[in-house]
């Protein structure tokens, strides 16, 4: 067998005293933390599109990133050793699944029916590859912005051809991913939104969004397809105003067209940060709807304004994410995808195994430090005396729904006053949180 990575070993845990930079120092796929091995807890996915579709390119100059399996050609043949290098990889790194778009796996034929079977030829590698290895299919979607017939967007375009154009791509990638055995499907509304209103319908716009949804469960449904469908919030970028803004607007949006019961959300950390949210603000308002379906791991610089799409390495934010999705006890049947691209300077083959080791380390680690802070109780504890005023009394009345505005203004002219506050001790939180690290 051909190894596109031959320097390269499967990578192993050797714990934090390693030396070995081709090793995991804290990812223990075995590990067991709160009833569940590691492996199983997190669910680590590799995405195609920036690891074997990316290139380096950005505005001001050209591809950068050497990889020499690839002849940059969009031939199937090309598309299908490109499968290969994505196993070989997936399988070094010990990542049990995987995620993709139809235009990244296969290149777009010059009509519908060739891209379908042009689909079809290289999904046959990727289930091959898949019984060969173990790995799994974590989510597949389908690209609604690469194509110029998107320019309008795809499910929001005001050319219904477009609508039915994209609706026949996303039923043929939804029978892929059955085929595959992927466990999710992802929407994610890459031109849905509007550059400016004076052009723009924007009540048509959100229902098409709304019946394309619907059409999709309903395809799911007919073709046995199981998987959970997901809607991942962007607030901008491509467009000025994505529709699909943040977890607040997703949910508002599939509540007023009855979609709550079909479709959950995949949140992604530097998409939330470019709505002016922390990623923990975003899984949580998820999560307390019963609403959190998978995570799109990576983040944002500081001081860019743009979707980089950067490895995760920061613990505080891994221990952040992993302090809720240890709350709802795992991320299944969603995963921790990595939606993060190695900068162009980074263009060495060898520098995708670095960013995904680093990642997977991050968030094992940020695992087991969520998972000390919550054994000790160390801000739930805090939390739950913060709110004990609710516990008893006029509280619980007030959280049972049993008293009125009147009720309330007559106990409080009894009473006089409100109780004293208490401090919030953000300092001391913070503080105690840094003594887990
Ligand atoms: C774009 C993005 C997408 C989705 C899948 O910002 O995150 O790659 O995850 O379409
Ligand atoms: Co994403």
């Amino acid at each position: 067998m051909v190894e596109f990575f031959p320097d390269v070993p499967v990578i192993r845990y050797e714990g934090a005293q390693t030396k070995n930079q081709l090793a995991f120092r804290h990812y223990n796929p075995d590990e067991v933390v709160e009833g569940q091995k590691l492996r199983d807890l997190l669910r680590f996915s590799i995405c195609y599109w920036h690891t074997f579709r990316g290139t380096g390119s950005d505005p001001f100059g050209a591809a950068t990133l050497q990889r020499p399996w690839d002849d940059g050609s969009n031939s199937l043949e090309n598309a299908v050793k490109r499968v290969g290098v994505a196993f070989e990889f997936f399988t070094k790194l010990g990542a049990p699944f995987y995620c993709f778009h139809d235009r990244d796996v296969s290149p777009e034929g010059s009509t519908l029916k060739e891209s379908h079977r042009l689909l079809d030829a290289v999904a046959k590698a990727l289930k091959e590859h898949q019984t060969k290895t173990g790995v799994k299919l974590l989510w597949g979607t389908a690209n609604l912005f690469s194509h110029p017939r998107y320019l309008h967007g795809a499910a929001t375009s005001c050319n219904a051809d477009v609508f039915a154009y994209a609706a026949a791509q996303v039923k043929k990638a939804i029978e892929v991913t059955h085929e595959l055995g992927g466990e999710n499907y992802v929407f994610w509304g890459g031109r849905e939104g509007y550059m400016n209103l004076y052009n723009t319908n924007m009540q048509r716009e959100l229902d098409r969004l709304a019946r394309f949804m619907h059409m999709a469960a309903d395809h799911a449904t007919a073709i046995g397809f199981k998987g959970q469908f997901l809607f991942e919030p962007k607030p901008k970028e491509p467009t000025k105003h994505q529709y699909d803004f943040d977890a607040a607007a997703c949910l508002n949006f599939l509540r007023a067209y009855d979609l709550t019961d079909k479709v959950k959300l995949n949140i992604e950390t530097n998409h939330a940060t470019l709505a002016g949210h922390t990623m923990m603000h975003e899984l949580e308002y998820a999560r307390i709807q019963g609403a959190l379906g998978s995570i799109d791991a990576n983040t944002g610089d500081l001081l860019l304004g743009w979707d980089t799409d950067q490895f995760p390495t920061d613990i505080y934010l891994t221990t952040q994410c992993m302090l809720v999705i240890l709350e709802q006890k795992g991320i299944a049947p969603g995963g921790v995808n990595f939606d993060a691209k190695v900068r162009r300077e980074s263009f060495e083959p060898i520098d995708l195994f670095h960013a995904h080791i680093g990642g997977m380390d991050a968030f094992a680690r940020g695992t087991k430090i969520a998972a000390a802070i919550r054994k000790d109780g160390a801000l739930s504890d805090f939390v739950k005396k913060r709110y004990r005023s609710y516990d008893e009394g006029i509280g619980k009345k007030i959280e049972e729904g049993t008293v009125s505005f009147a009720d309330l203004e007559k106990y409080m002219l009894e009473k006089g006053n409100s109780a004293p506050n208490e401090s919030g001790r953000q300092e001391l939180l913070e503080n105690i949180v840094n003594q887990y690290l």
